[in-house]
């Protein structure tokens, strides 16, 4: 039967994923996917399809907002008309297509239970992108209150097109659920703000919530050139009017990015060579470089107080866009929502991952199951059925998260769990890693009046420190567990090691890390990584070709920009010399260090081309001149009296 094939093969690229960033953003293939593996998922996917023809009716319209812009908006209704359906709204920046009558979107929902199921599908193009009238501008900050009767933003147009689907599609049930990932699910938080009183399940999935501190642009003020680059040029040019043309990708003219972004400098000389004004959303990082009212405004977590319709939060561990913005909307909505159902799942992903890869593997890791599957028919299927039509049973478990290392789905009734307990990890002398903290020794200088022990590096801007080992142009998303051993080499990264865990550790919820540091010059970056590393003896992959004995697996790292250590909103200059400071939220991991294994963390002050160099001298970093860029030399304190560490939240089943 057409069913059975069809059901469970998940889509290359599903609905609701962003545009790749270009071909080589897709994850290599993996074994597993052998060419017959990839015959049978086109051949279910053609089945699909004309399961969708016989029995999807598509109808296209032009959507009208308060504001008389018109929102290009397809349809697709159950030919059966022996009961009503729940209306399921996707909105996407990414193109609704495809256009023509007679061919589907494949599938229709979140996954194929959804099409079998029967829903009525609502897509649209928002404002300013390809079919659609009007201006885009990315992440829309929401318009000022009070609005006046024809002011618009994301909010209203959701608000509009829900009231217009409901007034104009026969045969619903009265409800309406919203989802999507990443710039869709963005759009889903717009949905809950002020949410139309016919939503009543709402799933953001790797929705950015503050592009100042933690998503696609700057991670803590530190811009993500690589990445903000090839995502504008494909998507944010201006536009002569409505269009069903992508834009051309960009023409690096070399393999390496490293080579591009360091020839190009600053994103103003990156405007000039390239952009020529022409994406207006880079003029605008380039004008506002601080946390000022212009990010301020378009932080979603702002408007999550009021929020009604039941929400499930998705988040991909291995997110390289997208990992802040979800866990920190989930946060929010949970503050500030008492009562409301918010529930969270967060599996071992990449961005959108759960849509579009089985979720078995991600590079060299191994999950041993298909992840994603779990998600759609466990979790994502059921939300939507029982808050949609009374159908099925929902679990709704606060938190479903997946424990990567011992490779199971956990539930939890909060996130993090309750018990878990902080503990700390210090970096110690001669390369190590320990949970007692340095002590004053004789040879640390017992009777000193502070305790200076160090380690130093040269940072120098003009070779930074590469964030993968891979020669690519675009991000990608597999660095986010890539193997370290290549930075471990480089003398302008510490490293620190513990010994073999006689044990198991388990980790759960935020990482945090404070580093006492002091450099030469009057700014700098300061990264820290928190590294899974493999003992000597550990098996293949059976995914990658990498040897996994002494494996270095990135597990958690993150960056700050020094001039806002202190405050986002006013950068101040690090003083030369003097010993700062510097707190770093790693954010949430769920993961166990397996006995035999090592914690390993690193310390660097760039990490490029995925963050801008920081010209450590303390300039406007997206004007800075080719003279600004000076090496420094970069000291992280290790003593009793600066003891810097890493801080973890340890589950108790750990010793
Ligand atoms: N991470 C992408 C994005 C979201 C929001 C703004 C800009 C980019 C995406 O995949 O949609």
């Amino acid at each position: 039967m057409l069913w059975a094939v069809a059901l469970f093969a998940v889509a290359p690229f599903a609905a609701g994923c962003g545009a790749p960033e270009d071909a080589t953003d897709a994850p290599p293939p993996t074994p597993a996917q052998t060419e017959a593996a990839q015959t049978e998922a086109e051949t279910a996917a053609a089945a699909h399809h004309e399961y969708l023809a016989a029995n999807y009716e598509k109808s296209e319209y032009m959507v009208a907002m308060r504001d008389g812009i018109q929102l290009y908006t397809l349809v697709y209704e159950p030919l059966d008309r022996s009961r009503e359906y729940p209306i399921l709204l996707f909105r996407t920046p990414y193109s609704i297509g495809p256009y023509e009558p007679g061919e589907y979107r494949n599938p229709l929902g979140p996954s194929r239970e959804f099409d079998l199921s029967g829903y009525i599908f609502a897509f649209q193009d928002v404002r300013g992108q390809f079919r659609s009238e009007g201006e885009f501008e990315v992440i829309r900050a929401p318009a000022p209150e009070p609005r006046g009767p024809t002011d618009t933003d994301e909010i209203t147009d959701n608000r509009d097109t829900i009231e217009w689907l409901l007034a104009n599609v026969e045969n619903h049930n009265g409800r309406v659920g919203q989802w999507g990932i990443s710039y869709p699910g963005w759009q889903t938080v717009m949905g809950m703000v002020d949410a139309h009183p016919a939503l009543v399940a709402s799933s953001p999935q790797a929705s950015p919530s503050d592009m100042f501190i933690g998503d696609d642009w700057h991670h803590n003020g530190a811009f993500r050139i690589m990445y903000a680059f090839s995502w504008l040029s494909g998507n944010a040019r201006r536009r002569d009017g409505p269009t069903d043309t992508r834009g051309a990708r960009f023409d690096y003219g070399t393999t390496s990015g490293y080579d591009f972004f360091l020839n190009a400098g600053s994103a103003a000389t990156v405007d000039e060579l390239y952009f020529h004004g022409d994406v207006p959303a880079w003029r605008d990082f380039i004008e506002h470089p601080n946390y000022d009212e212009f990010w301020q405004r378009q932080n979603a977590l702002r408007y999550l107080d009021d929020v009604r319709p039941a929400t499930l939060n998705v988040a991909g561990w291995f997110d390289t866009e997208d990992f802040y913005g979800p866990m920190s909307i989930y946060r929010t909505v949970e503050a500030e929502n008492p009562g409301l159902e918010n529930t969270l799942v967060v599996g071992p992903w990449l961005h959108g991952g759960w849509a579009r890869m089985d979720g078995d593997f991600l590079g060299c890791i191994a999950f041993d199951t298909k992840t994603s599957h779990h998600f759609q028919r466990e979790f994502q299927f059921p939300f939507f059925e029982y808050h949609l039509k009374d159908e099925g049973t929902w679990d709704a478990t606060e938190a479903h998260v997946f424990l990567t290392g011992m490779n199971e789905w956990r539930a939890y009734d909060s996130w993090p769990p309750a018990d878990v307990t902080p503990v700390s990890l210090y970096l110690g002398p001669n390369g190590t890693l320990a949970f007692e903290p340095p002590t004053r020794t004789a040879d640390s200088g017992a009777e000193a009046a502070v305790d200076l022990h160090a380690d130093s590096y040269l940072s120098d801007p003009s070779h930074p420190v590469p964030f993968s080992a891979e020669e690519r142009t675009t991000l990608g998303h597999l660095w986010k567990v890539e193997d370290q051993r290549f930075a471990s080499e480089r003398p302008d990264v510490l490293v620190y090691q513990s010994e073999p865990l006689e044990e198991d550790l388990t980790i759960a919820g935020p990482i945090g890390a404070e580093i006492f540091v002091s450099t030469t010059g009057t700014d700098s970056d300061w990264i820290v990584k928190l590294i899974d590393v493999y003992p000597d003896d550990a098996p293949p992959s059976g995914n990658c070709d990498v040897p996994m004995g002494g494996y270095q697996m990135h597990l958690a790292g993150e960056i700050m920009r020094g001039r806002f250590r202190n405050d986002f909103e006013n950068p101040e200059p690090m003083v030369p010399g003097e010993v700062t400071r510097i707190g770093i939220d790693l954010r949430d991991r769920f993961h166990t260090f397996k006995a035999g294994h090592r914690l390993m963390v690193h310390v660097q002050s760039s990490w490029f081309p995925a963050y801008d160099r920081n010209p450590q001298t303390f300039v406007d970093t997206y004007t800075a001149a080719p003279g600004d860029y000076r090496a420094a030399t970069q000291t992280v304190y290790r003593s009793a009296d600066y003891p810097s560490r890493v801080i973890l939240g340890v589950l108790p089943e750990s010793p």
